[in-house]
């Protein structure tokens, strides 16, 4: 089913709010450097089209273009006859025999067992990939761009200008001026790459890839005007026959040649590259091949022919604006722009108050996911649309057990609800798979999704355990699901889209679980994310059975149908043993009571029931919350990127501003490792990408999100206004976060209190919201618009 058809209709609905930003505000959006970047990961500077990804360097005489496209992937059916979809046949009949063996108390049986016989199953190849034919996202290479303009450089500048969603890079060769303009261009489905330059100047444009080269050649294009080229490369990943073509179409008043190898441009003053890239990859179990790719190529370059660039720079702007803009964040209109990004990041962790960084941070993370998450694209994975390797970190895959959740978290809160639709369609694409994997691992109905996912439709257990072993992520990606209809209400979406995710979801679980000696019904077996031992019931499963169960029973009401599924979902969620506070306090990570205080796992997973779940409020389970503080504070204040950006939301969900607040300081702690650290380390690098280390976008996705609940929260139902505000955010405003509900939410503080708050609905919308501990009930008027009496 695609979602972008609904979506545009959907977009009708949408109230709009004003979207002229300050023009001082837009001004101060923007990350830059005095010097090119010399590393990618760490400096290069990214810009998307939804579609592709891309990175620029800056280099005077040699700009280098790293891109990427999200389908390539090496990997899957076409790389091994034997690719199987991780399924291990005929697994399920040993899974009584593991239950057993942990009913008898037999621990180490058990994961013996379920490590030989409940693990998903990749073929490697001597001397080959580590991840065999699970395969690995691919980079399409580097285009080289040489500049002959040699001489003294003055008044260098690469910069990333997030208001208007470009990145530029100028300065001056002997006193002459030139300027480049990047972007990525949803609209025109290109990235577009502008070079201009006072004097009359010489390009030459080579294009590398690590992959295998069918054909290349340069074309005169017919239809448009006389000077107007396409280089054409036509490749394969030589892994699996993945087919794919990147085209470059070089519009310049200069002349363009072509030796065999690469193009030059000579004598000129403007180059403009519009630049595609598509491969054969389809989102179809069970061949994912088939697309099109020469000819969506073809239709995206015809629709360029005739248009000017600056005309497509101002489709793409408005384009990019109409979803930037719709949100405003100040947090003291601290203005340090003077100074570039990369030794304010510096000061900063050096105790510089610097809550414009903290603003662009923010932003930056909404600049991301516009740029790479786009209906009908790939969703996001691990480093976005971003990679450069063939062989990046954990294949640059879709990871169930936090990762690819994470990486959503800001979409509906920083109304951006639109670029969550790509996740959407992919769940959609697990579906078939995924019940596969739940009948040949588990004998259930429904579908699941583990660890880690590639998109040749691997929903197995990974090949490992504990890692491998987390068939919740189904449930997770569930969340979603329901979070998406409860901020926009789109019911057509939840009828149609929607409930059927969650209902074949949650069939897993009310098959899966399995009655204990008191009557609850436990997970078994189970594993806590990535540690600990094999278990009869980790909290984290039962926490998630019982958010999907609940959702979906919300699911009917809303809909007004099945009844019978409803009340055996409710019976399920009341039977499932309950979140339990251990011997020292804590919330208990196992049904076991075996958490070890000095236990500093970056996976906090039994927290789920606090965030991103809503089974424990400190409002209606203090109790529980409590507990939660316990095993934070156990935890600690360190963690990869993504655990601190996590803790972020935790101490948000505790209404513990301050601690939260600490934790996202230390997000923003700097860093240029590039080694991997599975424990503490995290950080950002200069370009302000998250470091796990290495590179995970997830972290500023996470800690976007986390500023996000320490100003508005609504998952209680109610809407509370600056529930966790830190102490140093003394004043400023926020304009169109969303609320659940389908509000948004304008307010504005001084001195940490509220002067004016704004909640945005559709005429006759009822709610409540809570403001300093009372809650008030609103209705919304005729103008669309609930001023709050403060
Ligand atoms: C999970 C985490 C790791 C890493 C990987 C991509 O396995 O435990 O820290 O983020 O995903």
């Amino acid at each position: 089913m695609n979602n972008t058809l609904k979506l545009l209709f959907h977009i009708g609905l949408i109230s709009l709010m004003s979207i002229t930003a300050k023009a001082q505000y837009e001004n101060n959006l923007r990350l830059w450097y005095d010097k090119p970047a010399s590393e990618w990961m760490t400096e290069a500077l990214p810009i998307g089209n939804g579609y592709m990804g891309a990175m620029f360097f800056g280099e005077v005489e040699k700009e280098q273009i790293q891109f990427s496209e999200g389908s390539l992937w090496s990997g899957g059916p076409g790389s091994n006859p034997d690719y199987n979809f991780g399924i291990r046949e005929g697994a399920s009949k040993y899974l009584p025999q593991v239950r057993k063996l942990l009913d008898e108390g037999k621990l180490d049986e058990a994961n013996k067992l379920a490590s030989r016989e409940l693990t998903g199953v990749i073929h490697k190849k001597r001397g080959g990939s580590e991840f065999g034919d699970y395969g690995a996202q691919q980079t399409m290479g580097d285009l080289f761009i040489s500049v002959d303009n040699k001489g003294e450089v003055s008044n260098y500048k690469r910069e990333l200008d997030i208001s208007n969603g470009e990145g530029r890079v100028s300065y001056k060769v002997n006193g002459k001026k030139y300027l480049r303009t990047f972007f990525g261009s949803y609209t025109a489905k290109a990235m577009v790459y502008r070079f201009e330059s006072e004097e009359k100047t010489d390009y030459t444009l080579d294009y590398k890839t690590p992959h295998k080269k069918n054909n290349a050649y340069l074309n005169s294009n017919i239809k448009g005007s006389n000077s107007s080229k396409i280089f054409v490369f036509r490749g394969e990943v030589e892994n699996n026959g993945m087919q794919f073509e990147t085209c470059f179409k070089i519009e310049t008043d200069g002349t363009v040649s072509y030796d065999g190898e690469t193009v030059k441009i000579s004598n000129a003053k403007t180059l403009t590259i519009y630049h595609t890239a598509a491969t054969d990859y389809t989102l179809e179990y069970p061949t994912y091949k088939g697309f099109d790719y020469i000819a969506d190529n073809k239709k995206t370059l015809t629709n360029l022919d005739g248009q000017s660039y600056n005309k497509v720079r101002e489709a793409h702007q408005k384009d990019y604006k109409n979803l930037f803009n719709r949100v405003e964040l100040d947090l003291g209109g601290n203005n340090r722009n003077n100074i570039p990004t990369d030794q304010r990041l510096k000061e900063y962790a050096n105790g510089t108050t610097d809550s414009g960084l903290e603003q662009i941070y923010f932003q930056y993370s909404r600049y991301l996911m516009i740029s790479a998450s786009r209906p009908g694209t790939m969703p996001l994975h691990l480093q976005g649309k971003w990679n450069n390797s063939t062989n990046p970190p954990w294949a640059c895959d879709y990871h169930m057990n936090i990762n690819q959740q994470m990486l959503y978290w800001p979409a509906e809160i920083t109304n951006l609800e639109e670029c969550h639709l790509p996740l959407f369609d992919y769940m959609e694409s697990l579906v078939e798979p995924g019940k596969v994997s739940a009948k040949e691992f588990f004998n259930s109905r429904g579908w699941i999704v583990n660890t880690m996912n590639n998109p040749f439709g691997f929903t197995s257990p990974g090949w490992g355990l504990p890692w491998g072993f987390f068939p919740g992520g189904a449930a997770w990606l569930c969340q979603h699901v329901w979070e998406h209809y409860d901020f926009t209400r789109d019911e057509t979406f939840l009828r149609e889209t929607g409930y059927p995710l969650m209902k074949e979801a949650a069939l897993f679980w009310i098959d899966y679980l399995i009655e204990d000696e008191n009557g609850y019904l436990v997970s078994s077996p189970s594993y806590s994310p990535e540690h600990g031992g094999i278990s009869r019931g980790v909290s984290m499963d039962h926490q998630m059975a019982w958010d999907l169960l609940n959702n979906c029973i919300a699911a009917c009401d809303v809909l007004g149908i099945d009844e019978d599924f409803k009340n055996e979902a409710k019976q399920v969620r009341d039977k499932i043993f309950p979140p339990t506070i251990g011997k020292w306090g804590q919330l208990q990570e196992w049904k076991e009571d075996v958490d070890d205080p000095n236990n500093k796992h970056r996976h906090v997973s039994h927290l789920y029931a606090l965030h991103p779940g809503k089974q424990i409020t400190t409002e209606t389970t203090p109790e529980l919350a409590e507990a939660t503080k316990v095993s934070l504070n156990a935890r600690g204040d360190d963690g990869t990127g993504w655990s601190l950006a996590w803790k972020v939301n935790f101490w948000a969900r505790l209404k513990d501003g301050d601690r939260a607040y600490k934790l996202f300081k230390r997000l923003l702690r700097p860093t240029g490792q590039q080694g991997t650290d599975m424990m503490s380390g995290g950080g950002s690098y200069s370009n302000l990408l998250c470091a796990h280390p290495p590179f995970q976008l997830d972290g500023n996705m996470g800690g976007c999100a986390g500023i996000a609940e320490l100003l508005v929260q609504s998952h209680t139902g109610t809407i509370e206004l600056l529930p966790a505000l830190p102490s140093d955010w003394e004043t400023g405003s926020v304009k169109g976060f969303k609320a659940r509900g389908g509000f948004e939410v304008n307010l504005e503080w001084k001195e940490g209190v509220l002067i004016t708050a704004e909640i945005i609905g559709q005429k006759g919308a009822v709610g409540t919201y809570k403001y300093q501990g009372a809650v008030h009930e609103f209705e919304i008027p005729e103008s669309g618009k609930y001023s709050v009496n403060l």
